[in-house]
């Protein structure tokens, strides 16, 4: 476990080796509902994945978004484009990929997802990883992957999510706090990262996602999951 021994100098958080290894176990049991959204992104792509167009997976990791659109997609001449800018995640995810037996054709690639052009997209899926984009350029990104969606086309985004109201606010991070105790994690474990993901894990409130979307033309904003302080939000390009 990354974070069960004490540590003196918490630096933060990197999406390294040790990470990528024990990431999938540190997923599921830290984002409440992480194990009910990635079955249902292989629907959202059953409905949505259209011929001849590209799926992207921004922030893909070991590719669990990838792999369950992949297995649900039918149309002809769909390519999904993976993309994260850690090493030892990307490495892992091309070996997931290889191991799939699906066979919609699949580009790992690794790169910072702000550098990415999305073209002649059917879907785009930004899964628990705009959070860790600099709030600065997350407009530009969205603005960016609306212009890339084809008409009736969708946004996919997951994320942690913040709350106005102080009660709530409080409710919903004391019942992740407890989901996560639940699942066997010790409170030095929960302290310490939460230390090392305060300066680089900014979460906005539903209201906030919305707005953005909003601001660069979306108008049909669903959201379409929420669990504690974890929301999944699907935007359409009309
Ligand atoms: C899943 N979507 O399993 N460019 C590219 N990748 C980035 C960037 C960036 N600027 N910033 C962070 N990442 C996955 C889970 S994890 C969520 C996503 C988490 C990558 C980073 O390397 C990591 O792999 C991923 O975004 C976030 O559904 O760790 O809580």
């Amino acid at each position: 476990m990354v974070y069960a021994n004490q540590k003196d100098m918490l630096v933060d958080f990197v999406f390294d080796e040790k990470v990528a290894h024990v990431f999938p176990d540190m997923i599921r049991r830290s984002v409440p509902g992480y194990d009910v959204i990635i079955p249902l992104l292989g629907v959202f792509a059953e409905v949505y994945a259209r011929h001849d167009s590209n799926i992207y997976d921004l922030g893909c990791s070991l590719g669990a978004s990838t792999l369950a659109m992949r297995r649900r997609i039918t149309p002809n001449g769909c390519r999904i484009i993976a993309i994260d800018n850690s090493e030892s995640m990307v490495e892992q995810c091309r070996v997931n990929i290889q191991e799939d037996k699906s066979t919609v054709p699949v580009d790992v690639l690794c790169d910072d997802i702000l550098d990415v052009a999305i073209k002649n997209a059917s879907i785009v899926v930004i899964n628990f990883t705009l959070q860790f984009i600099k709030p600065e350029l997350r407009k530009k990104l969205m603005l960016d992957i609306y212009k890339g969606l084809n008409t009736g086309g969708i946004l996919l985004i997951a994320d942690k999510i913040v709350f106005d109201d102080q009660q709530e606010a409080r409710f919903q991070t004391d019942m992740h706090t407890q989901f996560k105790r639940a699942n066997g994690y010790s409170e030095l474990e929960i302290a310490q990262k939460r230390t090392v993901l305060e300066n680089i894990l900014i979460a906005d409130t539903i209201n906030q996602h919305q707005q953005r979307l909003a601001s660069v033309g979306f108008v049909d904003i669903n959201t379409w999951f929420q669990c504690f302080n974890f929301a999944g939000i699907c935007a359409i390009k009309s």
